[in-house]
């Protein structure tokens, strides 16, 4: 690599900060690094901006968290200069958001696409790290942040048979650009989280037969999806602020109404009708009707029965109501939002598949078998998630001190310090990595949060001439264990869910996001500057 220049501590690298991926960590990483004159470059693996929004493009995508406040809020003009058309926009609106992102605050010559970094390397005597992709470019970085996201390794099942599948197989993470056309097909979808969950109705809509494989029934509220209001979207814009001021002071960064008191604390009556409402307003709200989903069993069933309630009133076969009721916690996996998935059972070109006993056992070029039963499908859609939160960071080939692998490090599960930073990877960080709230909460203030609080940290280590930051492993060895020990107070650790690395073979089985809520976890990153930057090491 050319353009070897002398950077912020005087070391010779081509970039004071290399930023690996480009979505909305990595977009709002850039933009702050070039507003403290550092000189940045961001590598993405895919061909556009967005990380998640660039990826997912399976049929229904969208989010399900209102995204008047799922986007950000570091620039005032931004927010109120950009009009979002529905409730919860499509994958499409939120890759032309990511993009005129990239326009407004032109960050598009810093970016490279098509560059999936394979290796990363620390050197010590350089002080610095060596970027590698996977076409063997080489770049070295004072800094190296790792913007690779939460939910963006793919975990593809490894079926016996899978390639010798006579039809087409997809992922619904690696959707192709050109979209695909079910049309007079049989079509197979296993998996049924939120992928799945959203991906199902719009698939039954065109295939010839839809056969779903289910392993774990889901929780799925109604999205009740709309086009927004422009008046209600101008009341929200000249109250942004105070607005936002409000989700972030919220235990998931949500702006939704939060039920401060146990589920078991009023009547029956009274409950119901609280599910009701919300369970008509639709979404994530749902989650938050009272305070001890996660802490009272009793609580807990009051919710999951309601919805398999509804469940039975929705799908007029009771053996496939029951199916599809599910069976384990409420809010034990990341509940899914939805729009027709239970009516969608209806259809008559709809069939549903429990693999929860009887696994699916190969994939015969004709189809699906299961047990004795071969399901004849003309595709197969894979629905089947993600290498949670350590699954991207794992892939790459991450060195530190003396060599050290971050795989070999992260063995039997992650360690980080506030999931921001890691013992023996000096000058590194992660932005919501695990030990943070990240998945809990809505990313993209979370993002913003930890982006804030690194360019922050930079700009001290130059006010203060220091070059080197690590976290001392103390600190770091208590902060995971803090992490574990809030967790095992939820129930929610003691589930089956890619919050635990349950759904990927082999995984260890740690609840790898921080749990005790944004706000605490703030204060804690706050409290960890004004002392110093508490449980990091400078030189
Ligand atoms: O993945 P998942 P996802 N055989 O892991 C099943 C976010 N997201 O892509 O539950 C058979 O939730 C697996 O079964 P089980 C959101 O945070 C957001 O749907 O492990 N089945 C499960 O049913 C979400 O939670 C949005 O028993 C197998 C499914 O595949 C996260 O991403 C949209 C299997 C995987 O569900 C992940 O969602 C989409 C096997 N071998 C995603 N392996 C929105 O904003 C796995 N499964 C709307």
């Amino acid at each position: 690599m050319t353009n070897l220049n002398n950077n912020v501590a005087g070391v010779d690298t081509d970039f004071d900060v290399v930023v690996v991926g480009a979505g909305f960590a990595g977009m709002y990483m850039l933009y702050r690094l070039r507003q403290q004159g550092m000189r940045v470059r961001v590598l993405e693996a895919g061909g556009s901006v967005g990380g998640t929004w660039y990826w997912n493009r399976y049929p229904g995508a969208r989010v399900d968290t209102e995204t008047m406040f799922y986007s950000y809020q570091f620039s005032d003009e931004l927010q109120q200069e950009w009009e979002w058309t529905q409730r919860y926009p499509s994958q499409q609106e939120l890759h032309a958001y990511a993009k005129h992102v990239a326009d407004r605050f032109d960050l598009w010559p810093d970016m490279q696409f098509d560059s999936p970094v394979e290796k990363t390397t620390w050197s010590e005597d350089r002080q610095s790290w060596t970027i590698e992709t996977t076409d063997g470019a080489l770049i070295t970085s004072q800094y190296c942040v790792m913007a690779t996201g939460c939910l963006s390794a793919v975990n593809t099942p490894k079926y016996k048979g899978l390639e010798d599948f006579s039809g087409s197989v997809y992922h619904t993470a690696r959707w192709p650009e050109e979209g695909v056309d079910f049309s007079g097909l049989r079509v197979a979808v296993i998996g049924t989280g939120s992928s799945g969950v959203q991906s199902i109705p719009v698939i039954a809509e065109q295939a010839a037969q839809l056969t779903v494989f289910q392993r774990t029934g889901n929780y799925v509220i109604p999205a009740h999806n709309r086009a927004l209001d422009p008046e209600e979207v101008a009341a929200i814009k000249a109250d942004y602020p105070a607005l936002r001021a409000k989700a972030s002071a919220s235990f998931s960064g949500n702006y939704f109404p939060v039920g401060g008191q146990s589920a078991m604390a009023v009547s029956e009556e009274e409950r119901n009708r609280e599910y009701e409402s919300r369970w008509q307003e639709g979404g994530l709200a749902f989650m938050a009707a009272y305070a001890d989903f996660m802490t009272s069993e009793e609580a807990n069933e009051t919710a999951s029965e309601f919805i398999r309630d509804k469940i039975r009133g929705i799908v007029t076969d009771p053996a496939t109501a029951e199916r599809l009721a599910p069976k384990q916690l409420f809010m034990c996996k990341r509940l899914c939002v939805g729009t027709d998935y239970y009516e969608t059972y209806n259809r008559d070109n709809v069939s549903l598949v429990d693999v929860s006993e009887t696994v699916i056992d190969e994939i015969l070029p004709e189809g699906v078998r299961v047990g004795e039963t071969v399901y004849e499908v003309d595709a197969i859609v894979l629905a089947t998630g993600f290498d949670a939160m350590t699954g991207a960071l794992k892939r790459i080939d991450i060195r530190g001190v003396e060599s050290v692998s971050l795989r070999d490090l992260w063995e039997d599960g992650p360690r980080a310090y506030l999931g921001l930073a890691i013992s023996k990877f000096p000058n590194m960080f992660i932005i919501t990595g695990p030990g943070s709230p990240s998945v809990l909460t809505n990313m993209i203030p979370s993002i913003e949060q930890h982006v804030d609080w690194i360019s922050d940290c930079l700009t001290h280590m130059r006010i203060n001439g220091v070059s080197r930051i690590e976290p001392e492993l103390d600190a770091q060895e208590e902060w995971v264990a803090h992490v574990n020990e809030i967790a095992d107070l939820s129930m929610r650790s003691t589930c089956s869910s890619w919050y635990l690395g349950s759904n990927v073979d082999g995984k260890p089985r740690i609840f790898m996001p921080y749990i005790g809520g944004f706000p605490a976890y703030v204060r804690k990153c706050n409290e960890v500057v004004e002392a110093g930057y508490a449980g990091f090491a400078f030189r």
